[in-house]
């Protein structure tokens, strides 16, 4: 029997010697301490031993227990940070001192990207709208519940035009029309399920995280009984796609005025997985995209029923999406208009 413990060790050590990932050695774990494990068969025996017999064997067999369980912990820990220091040197791929390659042209980061999550959206029956660049102050912000001398106009340092009208600062500005577009179609029983991305401005000093001209992407989904968890659902199957693994989402009370609740979503941290390291400040947790219920007032003046029909949305950062999915730590570099920086994505759509 004893030969039969040890036969099982030496087993379990070459096994594991073989394994570079997480959930071949969750199979090793299952496959020795699961229920119907090999050590765990060993312990059942027990009951068929002497007295005597039992004492020495049971001795040696929690012994092995205990050098599996330990084995597996620390092999859990080196695997992970396998995986972190891999997917850090992944990250550092995008390299500005790299030689371009201009021999043939490339789409920019944020269109590939922006195509990407319009592919998963479409795929989900969403409409993609375009919308003018130019809007008034009543698209950007009154039809949003922003009405002058408003606190959150601060929010966004707006580029005002002679004639009155200004640089759309955030998506929200199409808001309304696409309500009023797509409004009448609830009635016939087809809910409004739009994203709408497009270029912002702010009077904003940049810094590697703030550009004066970026990008978002908008997406409301309208009708009756619509809740937040509708809104969970999409963006987690986007972001999956995008990053092309799954991702967890949390939610954080934000405020917005043209959403009520409003939200702050942050996904688990694309390097560690959520367990903590030094991208994420060791939260877990990266911020990326501010959402919640379409407020109301904002329904109403978008010729809607709050009554009656409910709705998320959402307005997620596109530029600095970009940013997480290829490690770009300026933010300036994607307007830098640098054919040597941007030659280093290609269309793999
Ligand atoms: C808004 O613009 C809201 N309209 C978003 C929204 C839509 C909320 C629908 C609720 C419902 P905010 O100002 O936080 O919110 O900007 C949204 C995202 O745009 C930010 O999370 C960030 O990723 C990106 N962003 C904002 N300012 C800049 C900037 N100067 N440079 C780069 N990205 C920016």
């Amino acid at each position: 029997m004893n030969n039969e413990i040890l036969e099982l060790k030496q087993r379990f050590e070459d096994e594991l010697a073989k394994i570079d990932d997480l959930q071949e050695l969750e199979n090793i774990r299952v496959n020795y301490l699961g229920k119907k494990g090999l050590v765990t068969d060993l312990l059942k025996r027990m009951s068929t031993l002497s007295a005597e017999e039992r004492k020495t064997f049971g001795q040696k067999v929690n012994e092995l227990k205990g050098i599996v369980g330990d084995r597996i912990v620390s092999r859990t820990a080196e695997l992970r940070d396998m995986a972190i220091k891999q997917e850090i040197e992944r990250m550092k791929e995008f390299d500005l001192s790299v030689p371009a390659d201009l021999g043939r042209g490339s789409y920019h980061p944020v269109t590939l990207i922006q195509r990407q999550c319009e592919n998963v959206f479409r795929s989900m029956g969403f409409t993609i709208e375009d919308y003018s660049e130019i809007v008034t102050d009543y698209e950007c912000f009154e039809a949003v519940n922003i009405p002058k001398d408003h606190p959150a106009r601060d929010m966004q340092d707006t580029f005002y035009l002679n004639n009155g009208q200004l640089l759309k600062s955030h998506t929200s500005a199409a808001q309304n029309a696409i309500l009023r577009k797509y409004g009448k179609s609830l009635e016939n029983g087809v809910p409004i399920k739009a994203i709408f991305p497009g270029r912002c401005f702010r009077n904003e000093a940049t810094d590697a995280c703030h550009e004066n001209t970026f990008f978002q992407m908008e997406g409301i989904m309208v009708d009756k009984d619509i809740s937040i968890s509708n809104l969970i659902y999409f963006m987690k199957a986007m972001l999956s796609e995008v990053f092309q693994k799954d991702i967890k989402v949390r939610l954080r009370p934000g405020f917005f005025p043209f959403v009520e609740p409003g939200f702050e979503l942050d996904i688990s941290c694309l390097i560690c997985g959520g367990e903590g390291c030094p991208s994420c400040k060791h939260s877990g947790w990266l911020e990326l995209c501010p959402c919640g219920m379409i407020h109301p007032e904002v329904l109403r003046m978008g010729g809607i029923d709050p009554e009656k029909y409910t709705g998320f949305a959402f307005g997620l950062g596109l530029t600095r999406l970009v940013m997480m999915k290829y490690g770009i730590k300026d933010i300036r570099d994607l307007n830098s208009g640098s054919l040597k920086a941007m030659s280093q994505f290609t269309d793999d759509e």
